[in-house]
C-alpha cells in the first residue's frame, strides 16, 4: 500500500465554491447527483483535475453541460477541464444495503446514515475528498423515509422529498445524511445574542425515554461553550441522530451530529453512571468541534490533532466544570495510562501529529486524542490562564473559515503572548512517553530538585531531544502545612536544577501535581513519605498518585517476592475512605488498583518479563487483604453511600454509588455473594444491578440473575452489549477465552454491528490474563475473529488489532503464540488496507 507522507502536501488545484447533491435513495441503488462549482486555486501551479471515488458506479458527468469521459481507476477520475471556473455535474450509483464497511452512505436497520470522516465521502460521489476543500452544500433528499435530514438549516419539505442548505463551507468529511423512522426528542436553545435554535434528538421509535439525558447534556454544552470561550451556535437547527451501527462514538457533521446509539441513548434503569457521564462528554465533546474542527478545520489529516487534542481537552475542562475537577483528573490520567502509555511504548508509537501513514483511520488514536490533549494542558499551564484565552481568541479571530495547521495554532500562543514555542512544537513531532526522574538535596535552608528527562527510542526515532515539561511542584513541612504552594516548574534540558530558599527544614516535595506533564516520573521516594503524601498532599491529584504509586508497589512486591500487603497502605486507605470530608467518587478512585497491563508494564520497566498470572493472583491477593483489613469499615460505609430519593446521574449520587459498589465489591468477598444477591433484587436502575450481577459472578455465583438479566433485557442492543461484556469480564482466566468463544455461538452474537463485536471481542482483550494465556488461546481467538470481520468492517477490526500491541513484553512461549496470530492475519488474503498497516507495524 502507499505511504501518505506530511513533507508531500501541496494545495489543492481547484477550489470549490458551491456544491449541489441530490440523492434519490434506494437500498441497492441510490442515486447521487452533484452539480459542484470549481475554479483553479491561485496558490497552485497543478492544473490536474483529479476527484476521489471508490466503489461508485458512473451514469454520466458533464461540464459546463457537456458529457465528458473522465478516465475512471479505483481511486478516482481524472479529466480535461477549462482553465476557469466551471461547473461539474456527475451522477452515479451507490449500495447503502451492502455496504458493511459502514462508511460513505450505508443502512443500519433500515435507515440510511453515513460517516464521511475521514475520507467516507469519496465512496458517496466524486469529489476533492481533503479537508482544505471547504465549500457550501445544498442537499435535495428524495425517498420514501419519514425523515429526511442533512446538514445546516432546512429549506424545504414536502412528501416524499427535504432540502436542506448549509451556509458554513465545510470539508466533504463533514457531509451527513440520514434518512429513515424516526422520532425526535425536541427542545431549544436561546443563545446569548437572543437567537432560538431549535434542537432534536432523532431516535428510533420506542427509544424515546432514552433521549432526556443527551438533550440535557446539549444545553449545558452549549451554554457552557458561550461562558467558557465565548463561541455561540450557528445554525438555526442542531440535530443529533442515534445509530446502532456506527464505527466511533460519535461525530461531530456541521449541525447534523450522528452518534453510536452507546454514547448518546440513556436511562436510569438501561444505562449507568458511568455511561450517563460519557454521554454528556461526547456530547460536549461533538458540540465543541463546531468551533474547533468545523469552523476551524484541519488542513491535512495529519493535523488531526489540531481538532481533537483540542476538543478532548475542551470536553475534559468541560467535565471538571460540571462535576469533579480533580476526580475527572484522576479519570483522565488513568485513561491516559491505561491506553496512551501503552500506545507509545510499543510499536504503534507515533507522534501526536504523525508524519506518513497508509491508512488515516488507523490515526484516530489515543496519542492523537489523549495525549494530544495534554499537550495542550501544557500549552495552558505554561502561558498561563490569560494567556490561554488571549491565545483562543486570537485562534477563533483570526482563523475562522480556514483550514489550519499547528503550526497556525502555536503561531497563535507566540503572537499572543510573546513566548518562544519552537521547543514546546516538539511534542508534537516526538513519540514516546518521557521518563523523569529527580534528585533532591538540601542544606542552608535550600531545598534543591534536580530533575533529568530521557524519551526512550520508538519506532523511526531513535534519537529524543529534551522537551519542555511543565512540573508543578509544591512543597510539604513535616508537620503538614504546605509551605511552598503549587509552582511551575519549566523543566527543559535533560538536566536541570531547580532551587527553593529559605525553608526551616527538609520539606516533602509534592512533585507533579495535578499531572502537570504527560511524563513517567520515576522518583524513589520511600514508602513512608508516600504514605505522607497520601495522608496530607493538598494536591488531591497528587493524594491519589501516593496512594496508587503504594498499591503498585505492594503487587510488585507480592509478584517478586511473594511479599505480604503493604500494611500502612492499607492503613493509609482506611484513614482516607473513612474521612467523611473526602468526596465519597475520590474515595472510590483511591481504591480502584492499577491495571493488570500497567503491572505488567510497571514490571517490564523494571526489567522482569511480566507474568500474566502472577499478576492475576496478587491482585485478587491484595482484594482479598483489603476485604479483610476493611471488613469493619465497608458494612457502614456501605450503608452510608445509600442513595434516597429519584435516581439522578448526577456527580454527587454517581459517587456515592461508585463508593458503595466498591464497598460491596469488598464484602462479597466475605459473604458470598449475599448481600450483592440482595442489592441486585433490590436495584431500580443499571448501575446497582450491574454492579451486583459482577460480584456475583466474581465469586461463582449468579447465573439465575444472568439469565432473568437476559429475559428481561434481551430486545435492548444497549444492554444486551453489556451482558455479553460482563460475563468475559468476570470469567477466571483459565475460562475467559472459552466464555467468549460461547458467546459468540450465542444467537445474540450480531458480529457485525460494531458494539457487539467490541462487547465480546473487547472484553476478551480487556482481560488480562484470559487473553494472554499461556496456551495462546486467546490470541488465537482474537485473530480468529479479526480474520473474519476485517472483509467486512476493517475499520473496527483494524482497532481492535491494537489489542496485541503489548506482545513484546511477555515470555517466549507467549511471544511465540502472539507472533503466529499476528503472522496469521498478516497472511490473509486481500487483507485491508487499515489491518495490512497494522500488523505490519506490530511484526515490524
Ligand atoms: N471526529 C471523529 C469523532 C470525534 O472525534 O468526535
Ligand atoms: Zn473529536
Amino acid at each position: 500500500p502507499q505511504t501518505v507522507y506530511l513533507k508531500d502536501y501541496a494545495p489543492p488545484a481547484y477550489l470549490v465554491d458551491e456544491v449541489h447533491l441530490t440523492f434519490r435513495l434506494a437500498p441497492t441503488a441510490t442515486r447521487v447527483l452533484s452539480r459542484i462549482r470549481f475554479r483553479p486555486n491561485p496558490e497552485s501551479s497543478s492544473r490536474d483535475f483529479f476527484l476521489h471515488g471508490e466503489s461508485l458506479t458512473p451514469i454520466r458527468a458533464a461540464i459546463d453541460g457537456q458529457e465528458v469521459r473522465p478516465d475512471i481507476t479505483e481511486a478516482g477520475l481524472t479529466c480535461a477541464v477549462p482553465d476557469a471556473p466551471f461547473t461539474w455535474e456527475a451522477e452515479v450509483e451507490i449500495s447503502p444495503e451492502t455496504n458493511t464497511a459502514l462508511e460513505g452512505l450505508y443502512m443500519s436497520r433500515g435507515m440510511y446514515c453515513t460517516q464521511c470522516e475521514a475520507e467516507g465521502f469519496r465512496k458517496i460521489t466524486w469529489y476533492p475528498d481533503r479537508p482544505d476543500v471547504m465549500a457550501p452544500f445544498t442537499v435535495r433528499i428524495e425517498g420514501d423515509a419519514p425523515v429526511l435530514l442533512s446538514n445546516g438549516n432546512p429549506v424545504g419539505v414536502g412528501e416524499g422529498w427535504a432540502e436542506w442548505h448549509d451556509p458554513w463551507p465545510k470539508p466533504a468529511y463533514l457531509f451527513a445524511l440520514v434518512a429513515g423512522d424516526l422520532v425526535a426528542h425536541r427542545d431549544s436553545f436561546v443563545t446569548r445574542s437572543g437567537k432560538t435554535v431549535d434542537l432534536a434528538l432523532w431516535v428510533r421509535p420506542g427509544d424515546e425515554g432514552k433521549c432526556a439525558w443527551g438533550m440535557e447534556a446539549l444545553k449545558a454544552s452549549m451554554r457552557w461553550d458561550e461562558a467558557r470561550y465565548g463561541r455561540e451556535y450557528d445554525l438555526d437547527v442542531f440535530n443529533i441522530v442515534a445509530v446502532d451501527d456506527f464505527n466511533m462514538g460519535a461525530m461531530e457533521n456541521k449541525g447534523l451530529n450522528i452518534f453510536n446509539s452507546a454514547a448518546v441513548l440513556a436511562s436510569p434503569d438501561t444505562a449507568t453512571d458511568a455511561n450517563f457521564e460519557r454521554i454528556e462528554s461526547i456530547i460536549a465533546h461533538e458540540y465543541f468541534h463546531n468551533w474547533t474542527g468545523n469552523r476551524i478545520t484541519c488542513r491535512d489529516w495529519f493535523q488531526l490533532c489540531l481538532k481533537e487534542g483540542l476538543t478532548v481537552f475542551r470536553d475534559q475542562e468541560f467535565t471538571s466544570d460540571m462535576r469533579s475537577a480533580a476526580v475527572k483528573r484522576i479519570e483522565d490520567v488513568r485513561m491516559l495510562r491505561a491506553r496512551q502509555f501503552p500506545e507509545d511504548q510499543g510499536p504503534l508509537a507515533h507522534p501526536v501529529r504523525p508524519e506518513s501513514y497508509q491508512e488515516i483511520n488507523n490515526f484516530y488514536t489515543a496519542t492523537v486524542y489523549e495525549k494530544g490533549a495534554e499537550v495542550i494542558g501544557m500549552l495552558k499551564r505554561l502561558v498561563g490562564d490569560a494567556g490561554y484565552s488571549k491565545a483562543l481568541d486570537l485562534y477563533f479571530d483570526r482563523h475562522d473559515g480556514q483550514a489550519c495547521t499547528i503550526e497556525d495554532w502555536l503561531k497563535v500562543f507566540e503572537d499572543a503572548t510573546g513566548r518562544d514555542l519552537s521547543q514546546f512544537k516538539l511534542w508534537y513531532s516526538q513519540a514516546g512517553t518521557p521518563r523523569v526522574s529527580v534528585e533532591e538535596s538540601f542544606e542552608g535552608g535550600t531545598y534543591t530538585l534536580t530533575f533529568t528527562q530521557h524519551t526512550p527510542p520508538t519506532p523511526g526515532q531513535e534519537e529524543k531531544r529534551p522537551l519542555v515539561v511543565p512540573i508543578a511542584v509544591g512543597l510539604l513541612s513535616p508537620n503538614g502545612d504546605e509551605v511552598v504552594p503549587t509552582r511551575m516548574l519549566e523543566l527543559t534540558e535533560a538536566r536541570q536544577s531547580f532551587a527553593f530558599e529559605g525553608l526551616a527544614s527538609k520539606p516533602v516535595p509534592s512533585i507533579l501535581r495535578d499531572f502537570s506533564a504527560p511524563v513517567v516520573l520515576e522518583r524513589a521516594a520511600s514508602r513512608a513519605e508516600r504514605a505522607f503524601l497520601m495522608a496530607h498532599d493538598t494536591d488531591p491529584f497528587n493524594r491519589w498518585e501516593a496512594a496508587r504509586s503504594l498499591a503498585r508497589d505492594s503487587l510488585i512486591a507480592t509478584i517478586r517476592e511473594g511479599a505480604a500487603p503493604d500494611a500502612d497502605w492499607l492503613e493509609g486507605l482506611a484513614a482516607m475512605l473513612r474521612d467523611d470530608t473526602l468526596d465519597p467518587a475520590f474515595r472510590a478512585q483511591v481504591l480502584a488498583l492499577p491495571t493488570q497491563s500497567e503491572l505488567a508494564q510497571a514490571l517490564a520497566d523494571r526489567g522482569q518479563t511480566p507474568d500474566p498470572d502472577a499478576i492475576h493472583g496478587a491482585v485478587e491477593g491484595l482484594k482479598d487483604a483489603m476485604a479483610r483489613h476493611l471488613s469493619d469499615l465497608a458494612p457502614g460505609l456501605y450503608d452510608a453511600m445509600r442513595v434516597t430519593g429519584p435516581y439522578a446521574p448526577d456527580a454527587e449520587q454517581s459517587g456515592k454509588r461508585a463508593l458503595g459498589n466498591a464497598m460491596l465489591g469488598l464484602i462479597s468477598r466475605r459473604d458470598a455473594g449475599a448481600l450483592a444477591a440482595r442489592q441486585y433484587a433490590e436495584a431500580d436502575n443499571m448501575t446497582l444491578a450491574l454492579a451486583a450481577l459482577a460480584c456475583l459472578l466474581r465469586v461463582g455465583k449468579g447465573s439465575a440473575e444472568l439469565a432473568a438479566f437476559h429475559e428481561r433485557w434481551k430486545d435492548d442492543r444497549l444492554v444486551m452489549d453489556k451482558w455479553f461484556a460482563l460475563q468475559i469480564a468476570e470469567a477466571k482466566p483459565e475460562s475467559a477465552v472459552e466464555t467468549a468463544a460461547r458467546l459468540t455461538e450465542h444467537p445474540a452474537f450480531d458480529w457485525k454491528n460494531p458494539n457487539r463485536f467490541r462487547a465480546v471481542m473487547g472484553a476478551l482483550a480487556g482481560h488480562h490474563a484470559g487473553f494472554h494465556r499461556a496456551d495462546g488461546a486467546g490470541y488465537a481467538l482474537l485473530a480468529d475473529w479479526l480474520i473474519r470481520l476485517d472483509p467486512v468492517n476493517p475499520q473496527t477490526a483494524a482497532r481492535m488489532m491494537t489489542a496485541f500491541q503489548t506482545w513484546r513484553r511477555y515470555d517466549a512461549g507467549r511471544q511465540a503464540h502472539a507472533k503466529a496470530a499476528l503472522e496469521r492475519i498478516a497472511a490473509t488474503p486481500d487483507l485491508s488496507r487499515d489491518g495490512a498497516e497494522m500488523v505490519g507495524r506490530m511484526l515490524g
